[in-house]
């Protein structure tokens, strides 16, 4: 007999970062991460996770709206529908809910994760098969003060863990950012990739010359250097910085892939499940970057340990030119599933195990879950 949904709950688990982490925008000192859990009529569960940055100053989803929209939206048009045909559910759940792409994640990982386990199968073999199950990752240092970060990245270096490391800049004065990330570039650039992400901080002329002189500095990616609204800054960009251009904000979807394609962009696309709605929805971005020419990163949005591996999944099936950052889970005090992910040697390994390869740690849920009021 077909199996069927048949019941949805979701947790907001707020858990501690290991120190504070300093965006453009905002600092984390805690990840809120909402996860779901789907338990189908053969009894089969799935989980999946939606979790943003800081509320709502990085996404349009807060943590709340993701649970509230699951609970009154996705569970009574999933309920009693065939649980095993993807594309049946995510085309009904697209006809009827517009946006709410965190949240579409979290159901379309969660729906992958019990049907790998009914299959007995791999969420990468789902989407097609795994080119590669162990991904490069790289670490964002981010604690806001240039000595610290200088210490925790030789830490970093020595231990093996990693070998490429993003900066978070754009909060501050040009200058001031120049002069940290070249001190970075001195102490740890002849051991390893200087990334930095200004999350959209800047205008096209502070762009202009913060590109210029981070290029010149020996700086590899500079990550979304302007507004999200400013397409042609970020084009003009692609084609001048002798570094290359990584846009994030600027496209969530397939869609705005194409667009951006199309106005003639050069550089990498930053792929996040979040922004595409799954780890299957995120791949139809991949393919457009591909056929366009542009290269492809692993992007997160600090996610957890059960994000991290959903989107390791879809990242395990792509040529990635520019790795991956899935370092979220080593960002947080805690983990809330049985057996975390293995980081070593710059690398993070996939799983192997049905569905995503992991499972709640349902003590630790119960610790860090917010008590819910609804
Ligand atoms: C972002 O904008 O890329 C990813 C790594 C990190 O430190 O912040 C996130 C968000
Ligand atoms: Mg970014």
């Amino acid at each position: 007999m077909t199996a069927t949904v048949e019941h949805i709950e979701s947790w907001v688990v707020d858990v501690p970062t290991i120190r504070p982490h300093k965006l453009s925008m905002t600092t984390m000192g805690c990840q809120t991460l909402v996860i779901v859990r789907i338990t189908r009529s053969d009894g089969i569960c799935g989980i999946g996770e939606a979790t943003t940055i800081g509320g709502l100053s990085y996404g349009v989803e807060s943590p709340e709206a993701i649970q509230s929209a699951i609970t009154h939206y996705f569970t009574p048009l999933l309920k009693g529908q065939p649980a095993g045909n993807l594309n049946a559910l995510t085309s009904r759940i697209r006809s009827a809910i517009k946006g709410n792409t965190f949240a579409k994640s979290a159901i379309e990982t969660a729906l992958l994760d019990a049907q790998g386990k009914a299959l007995g199968l791999p969420v990468s073999a789902l989407l097609g098969g795994a080119l590669n199950t162990v991904l490069p990752v790289l670490w964002t240092l981010a604690s806001g003060n240039t000595d610290n970060d200088i210490a925790e990245g030789q830490r970093l270096l020595d231990a093996g863990r990693h070998r490429a490391f993003k900066l978070k800049i754009g909060a501050r004065e040009l200058e001031t950012d120049l002069r940290h990330t070249r001190a970075i570039v001195e102490a740890l650039g002849d051991r390893a990739s200087i990334r930095v992400d200004v999350n959209q901080a800047w205008d096209a002329t502070s762009a202009a010359k913060g590109c210029r002189e981070l290029a010149a500095m020996g700086v590899d990616l500079i990550e979304q250097p302007v507004s999200a609204e400013d397409n042609n800054a970020l084009v003009r960009l692609s084609h001048r910085s002798d570094a290359a251009i990584l846009a994030d904000e600027s496209v969530a979807s397939h869609f705005d892939g194409y667009r951006l394609a199309q106005q003639g962009f050069s550089g990498a696309y930053a792929l996040k499940i979040a922004k595409a709605g799954g780890p299957a929805s995120v791949l139809k971005l991949a393919h457009v970057a591909q056929a366009a020419g542009i290269g492809l990163y692993g992007g997160t949005m600090l996610e957890g340990t059960v994000g991290t591996v959903a989107s390791l999944h879809a990242w395990s099936t792509l040529p990635l030119q520019w790795g991956t950052e899935m370092f979220g889970p080593l960002l947080l005090k805690d983990d809330i599933v049985s057996f975390p992910l293995s980081f070593a040697d710059g690398c993070v390994t996939l799983p192997q195990a049905p569905g995503l390869g992991v499972e709640l740690d349902e003590e630790k849920l119960q610790f860090y879950a917010r008590k819910r009021r609804e």
